[in-house]
């Protein structure tokens, strides 16, 4: 396994965070290369040139043993808010494709409606002219007008970039 050490860069040692027993000596969490930590998980940002289903996305996380990013806090959300360029679309594990409506978190969980970030969403528009009469079932997360208004619900088969994410590793050093 590889660790990204030239991530830990100044500005992330003034975040970085300990983890484990540091009694003895200093732990600290670090990302695998390509990934970017934010508090104690790493993030998988996919490049512009990969472009994919919510579906698609989802199995390329599953793929590194991970899986759609799940966002928590305001913290996270902010953070994304910040990453993200103006063009592009990120798919989010969010998905309402099961039960119209009813929100869930690829592990199943419902969405907290007290921490969601929709922008005037989500609508499940179905089309013009009703040509996708499925409806938007699956979420992403996109510059917004604010940072609290940044999310969508879109076709799922259309294609985006995606974020995953897993716990960041615990590291001796
Ligand atoms: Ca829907
Ligand atoms: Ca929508």
């Amino acid at each position: 396994m590889f660790f990204a050490f030239e991530t830990v860069s100044n500005a992330i040692l003034q975040s970085l965070k300990f983890c484990g027993n540091i009694t003895t000596k200093v732990h600290t969490y670090l990302c695998d290369i390509n990934w970017t930590l934010s508090g104690t998980k790493c993030y998988y940002i996919s490049s512009k040139a990969t472009e994919v289903s919510w579906a698609g996305g989802r199995a390329m996380c599953q793929n590194m043993g991970v899986d759609l990013v799940k966002i928590e806090s305001r913290e996270e959300q902010d953070f994304f808010f910040n990453k993200i360029s103006d063009r592009d679309w990120f798919w989010i594990g969010l998905t309402d494709s099961q039960t119209e409506g009813d929100w869930r978190w690829t592990d199943g969980s419902s969405l907290n409606k007290n921490l969601t970030f929709w922008n005037k969403e989500p609508d499940d528009w179905k089309g013009s002219g009703n040509d996708h009469p499925e409806g938007e079932d699956c979420a992403i997360i996109l510059k917004g007008s604010t940072k609290d208004k940044s999310w969508a619900d879109i076709f799922c088969s259309s294609r985006n970039g995606f974020i995953c994410e897993t716990e960041a590793n615990c590291q001796h050093q």
